[in-house]
C-alpha cells in the first residue's frame, strides 16, 4: 500500500544493488526517499532496566511476539508521517535511531518517552498493552520531537501544550496510516486501550474532550474543551493531561473546518509552530495560539487557514 514503509525485503534488495565501491552519493535536499528509519526494539522482560534484550532491528523479519512488531510498526508509521508530511528526518530531524522497549515492568499501566527512547508497559487492570494503539506510540515519540524543538516545559500551560502536541501528532499518525480525512477520523487517543473494567472508549478525545471515559472511576477531573473549564490543580504537573483538552479541541476545530487530510494544513501549521524557533519553552496557550497564527501566515498567507485558526482559538476561549 502507498502509505506503508518500504518492505524489509525491498530494503534488503536495494542494499544488494547499492554500489559496492565508492561512497554512496549524498541524498539531495528534499529527497525523502533516501531517508529510512533505524529502529531497534528491545524486550525488558518485565524488569525495569532499560533497554533490555534486543529482539528486532531495522530490516529484521517480524518477531514471534506481536507486541514487538506493533512497537516496530508504530515507530515506522511515526517516522513516515514526520518525513513524508513535514520533511523531518526522525525525532531529532537528523536521523535519530528509534529505540523502544516493550514488556517494561510488571503490571505497568503506562508508556513513556524517557528523553532517549520509548518505553511500553503491558498494562494492568485499567489499561491493556500500550503498543496496541498506534496513536499512543506516536504520542510518546512526539514527546521526543517536542524535546528537540520547542522544548515545552512539562508543567502548567506549557506542559498541557506539550501533552496536546503529542496528542495532535498521535492522532495525525493514526489518520495518516488509515489515509483518513479530518471528517472521517474518530479523533480519539488510545481507542481500545481500556480494559472492560473501565467505562469508556479511549484515553482522550480531541473532538469531545472529557467524554472518552468515565473519569469518576479513575478519580480524575474530566478534560475541558474550553478555557471556562480550565482546571487549576497541583496534580499531574498542573493538570497537563487535563487542560491539554483545550488546545486539542482547537486543533480539532481547525482541522475539521479546513477539511481534507489533517496533516496537510492544520498539522503543517502545528509542526511549523513547534519548529519555527520563536516559541518559548514556557509558552502559555495564548503565546502558542499567536505563534500558530504567525506560522499559518508564513506558510499560507492570509487565506482560509488564518480565518479558521482565529475562529478555532476563539471558540475554545484562548485569545490571539
Ligand atoms: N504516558 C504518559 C504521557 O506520555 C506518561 C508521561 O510522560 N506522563 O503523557
Ligand atoms: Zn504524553
Amino acid at each position: 500500500a502507498r502509505r506503508t514503509l518500504e518492505t524489509d525485503a525491498a530494503q534488503r534488495a536495494r542494499r544488494q544493488f547499492a554500489p559496492v565501491l565508492g561512497a554512496t552519493p549524498a541524498a539531495p535536499p528534499g529527497d525523502t526517499a533516501a531517508r529510512t528509519p533505524h529502529r531497534t526494539v528491545h524486550d525488558a522482560e518485565h524488569l525495569r532496566s532499560l533497554p533490555g534484550r534486543k529482539v528486532r532491528g531495522e530490516g529484521d523479519e517480524p518477531h514471534p511476539d506481536a507486541t514487538v512488531n506493533r512497537a516496530y510498526a508504530g515507530l515506522g508509521a511515526t517516522f513516515e508521517l514526520l518525513l513524508k508530511a513535514f520533511g523531518r528526518d526522525s525525532v531529532d530531524g537528523n536521523g535519530l535511531p528509534l529505540v523502544a522497549s516493550v514488556h517494561y515492568g510488571e503490571n505497568y499501566g503506562n508508556a513513556f518517552w524517557d528523553g532517549q527512547q520509548m518505553v511500553f508497559g503491558d498494562g494492568d487492570e485499567i489499561f491493556r498493552d500500550f503498543t496496541l494503539p498506534v496513536d499512543v506510540i506516536a504520542h510518546e515519540l512526539a514527546h521526543g520531537v517536542t524535546q528537540y524543538t520547542a522544548g515545552l516545559t512539562y508543567f502548567g500551560q506549557s506542559g498541557a501544550l506539550n501533552e496536546s502536541v503529542s496528542d495532535v501528532f498521535g492522532s495525525l499518525v493514526k489518520q495518516y496510516v488509515d489515509d483518513q480525512s479530518a471528517d472521517r477520523a474518530d479523533w480519539l487517543i488510545g481507542a481500545g486501550l481500556l480494559t472492560e473494567r473501565v467505562t469508556g472508549v479511549a484515553l482522550r478525545s480531541l473532538k469531545a474532550p472529557g467524554t472518552a471515559y468515565d473519569d469518576d472511576l479513575l478519580g480524575k477531573d474530566p478534560q475541558p474543551a474550553t478555557m471556562d473549564g480550565y482546571v487549576h490543580t497541583s496534580r499531574d504537573n498542573g493538570g497537563v493531561h487535563i487542560n491539554s483538552g483545550i488546545p486539542n479541541h482547537a486543533f480539532y476545530l481547525l482541522a475539521t473546518a479546513l477539511g481534507g487530510k489533517a496533516w496537510e494544513r492544520a498539522g503543517q501549521i502545528w509542526y511549523d509552530t513547534l519548529t519555527a524557533g520563536s516559541l518559548r519553552a514556557d509558552a502559555d496557550f495564548a503565546d502558542f495560539a499567536r505563534a500558530t497564527v504567525a506560522a499559518a501566515h508564513t506558510r499560507f498567507g492570509d487565506g482560509a487557514e488564518r480565518e479558521a485558526l482565529l475562529k478555532a482559538w476563539s471558540r475554545v476561549g484562548v485569545p490571539t
